[in-house]
């Protein structure tokens, strides 16, 4: 259902959306004297208008709320802060290649191929399933270091009071996808997962706390940063699809597949603020 631009109205500053019901993301846009209402999340048409809205929106003027703590920061890397970011990246794969990892129990290969770096790594395999542990599972070599970028991300958004240990890096090609699922190996769900997406555009998902909840999609695109605290820190996620081609980034950077990266900040262990004071 779409409710068209209204009549001229003044400018009432950057564009402001709210979140509502999961699954059906009733936004609000205050954009060039343009006021519209939308409902996304159900029809493609809608989706296809939001994203348009959001294209090329600069970071800290306009931010996008799904479920409550919910965030997502447009392009907030610009095209030359994602090429340094690839650079690192790629350093990282130098160090810890990618692998590919497996279900528990059955063994099934997850179509996006993974690795880490930071104190700890998030990695699952038939024998071992899900886990964090400090060792690349092939090399046995510990993680290379989070780059300081990604430090510096982290200061800016999690406000959390004690930095990320870990940056698992998935690696999109071609029709890879992760299903519907929640982020629940961390001890610590205080601190949100902060995520950065490059290259290829993908269409995510986030649905609620249950498995059947519906969901609200959004695509992500190159230099995109997503915070996940609150009540979206459990809620159930995924990515439906990727569109090949649809960025330059990883290929003139040196992943010749092309593809997407995505980058997730998490802390794990419990940060101990220490007794109470009075
Ligand atoms: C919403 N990665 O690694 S990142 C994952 O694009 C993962 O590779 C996806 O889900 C990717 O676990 C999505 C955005 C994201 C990360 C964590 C979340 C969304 C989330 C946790 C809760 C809700
Ligand atoms: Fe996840």
């Amino acid at each position: 259902m779409l409710h068209g631009p209204k009549k001229q109205k003044p400018w009432k500053g950057p564009l402001e959306l709210t979140s509502t019901i999961v699954g059906y993301i009733g936004v609000a846009l205050r954009h060039r004297n343009v006021r519209t209402r939308l409902l996304c999340g159900k029809f493609a048409a809608e989706r296809l208008l939001v994203d348009k809205f959001l294209r090329g929106t600069k970071h800290g003027t306009k931010h996008v709320s799904f479920i409550a703590g919910f965030q997502h920061f447009p392009r907030y890397f610009d095209s030359d802060a994602q090429v340094r970011l690839l650079s690192d990246v790629r350093s990282a794969i130098a160090v810890a290649p990618l692998y590919a990892p497996a279900m528990p129990r059955t063994g099934k290969l997850l179509s996006v191929r993974m690795t880490n770096c930071g104190d700890l790594g998030w990695l699952t395999d038939k024998t071992g399933g899900y886990r964090y542990q400090q060792t690349h599972p092939e090399t046995g070599r510990a993680w290379p270091r989070i780059p300081d970028a990604l430090m510096a991300l982290w200061r800016d958004l999690a406000h959390f009071p004690a930095p990320p240990e870990a940056c698992l890096i998935n690696y999109y090609t071609g029709t890879a996808k992760l299903g519907s699922h929640r982020d629940e190996d961390e001890a610590e769900q205080a601190a949100p997962v902060v995520s950065v997406s490059l290259g290829d555009s993908a269409q995510f998902h986030v649905g609620g706390l249950k498995r059947g909840d519906a969901k609200a999609r959004l695509i992500l695109k190159s230099g995109d940063v997503v915070v996940l605290g609150g009540a979206a820190r459990m809620a159930y996620h995924g990515i439906d699809r990727i569109y090949a081609g649809s960025s330059d980034l990883l290929r003139e950077g040196g992943l010749g597949e092309g593809g997407r990266i995505n980058l997730t900040l998490r802390r794990v262990t419990k940060y101990d603020q220490g007794p109470a004071r009075h």
